[in-house]
């Protein structure tokens, strides 16, 4: 009920800003709490489109998948049930290759690398989402996934049997190529699905680490960096051409500058959360060089899998990138 009051209202909002001269509203879906740089860095990109529309254009932030579940928000984006959100790139995974690419691990393992992969791969994302009626606006990374646990992990037989909760299909495929069982949880659902012991362990980032109070039950974080993946900003292209000229200047303009805001906002937590894990009494650890080594296998025949799986056009991009 409380779902299709929301759903309601945000038609009303919709009907509104098309019949009205110039002044538009626009909700928007976003996945993430606002404890995370993306939700920030978006609160603010929406603050520079009103400020450079003088307050009319007004983007409605609603976070957290407060609106819309985060699984749902591609398709509403798609049905212009919201004309913009935010979603993680690797959990459109099932419907293209490309989109799997952003969570192969240890292709990009640090902030140069994961720039060169975006680079190189933005325009296959771009037609794929163009296919669907939707644009890319801008992305922006997570810092590098790390591994949380409540026992050290010293070498890949450490994660034999482990419940490790997954946000991608090519997380679930780690799991599986680990002898762990991978269980699909969203960031928000993290605290109750350690609580309940749906999940022992998982691979995210010091920001969700953070955001999702680990500490509260798991002890160790074990440094991996393994991948860089994104989440996307993406817009309904009907309804972006029904903008006002103005006001999609407006927008590029603003999410360029969110881009680089939220690289530059994303190294910057790499440093400050993974502090916080620790001064919360996480004991932050280096890998061993022996489950390095493990793990990096992995990720070759992983990375071999999507190849296969990508075709021609994914070797192309592959080569590209190396
Ligand atoms: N946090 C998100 C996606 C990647 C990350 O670092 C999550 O864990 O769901």
């Amino acid at each position: 009920m409380k779902q299709f009051i929301k759903m309601a209202a945000l038609t009303v909002a919709v009907c509104t800003s098309v019949t009205a001269n110039a002044a538009t509203r626009w909700d928007m879906a976003t996945p993430y709490v606002d404890a995370t740089h993306h939700t920030q860095n978006i609160r603010q990109f929406a603050e520079e489109v009103k400020t450079a529309t003088d307050g009319e254009f007004e983007i409605i932030v609603h976070a957290g998948a407060s609106l819309i579940k985060h699984k749902e928000i591609p398709r509403a984006v798609r049905t212009q049930q919201v004309p913009i959100g935010e979603v993680f790139i690797g959990i459109l995974g099932n419907e293209d290759p490309i989109y799997k690419l952003d969570n192969l691990p240890f292709l990009a393992t640090n902030f140069t690398q994961a720039k060169k992969l975006y680079e190189v791969s933005k325009s296959a994302l771009q037609a794929k989402l163009d296919k669907k009626g939707m644009m890319l606006l801008y992305s922006v990374p997570w810092p590098p996934q790390g591994l949380y646990s409540k026992e050290p992990i010293n070498n890949i037989a450490d994660f034999k049997g482990a419940k490790l909760r997954a946000y991608s299909s090519t997380l679930s495929r780690l799991a599986i190529l680990l002898e762990a069982s991978p269980t699909t949880v969203q960031s928000v659902e993290i605290p109750q699905a350690f609580s309940t012991g749906i999940i022992d362990m998982m691979i995210t980032s010091p920001t969700t680490g953070v955001s999702s109070q680990s500490w509260d039950y798991v002890n160790n974080y074990t440094d991996v960096q393994a991948w860089i993946p994104k989440n996307m900003v993406i817009v309904n292209k009907r309804a972006f051409k029904r903008l006002d000229k103005s006001f999609q200047q407006a927008l590029l303009t603003a999410a360029a500058t969110a881009e680089q805001r939220g690289w530059e906002m994303a190294m910057n937590e790499t440093t400050s959360k993974t502090q916080e894990l620790a001064a919360k009494g996480m004991k932050v650890v280096e890998p061993t060089p022996e489950l390095m080594e493990s793990l990096k296998a992995i990720g070759d025949d992983m990375a071999k899998e999507w190849a296969e799986e990508a075709g021609e056009e994914g070797k192309a991009l592959l080569s590209e990138y190396h």
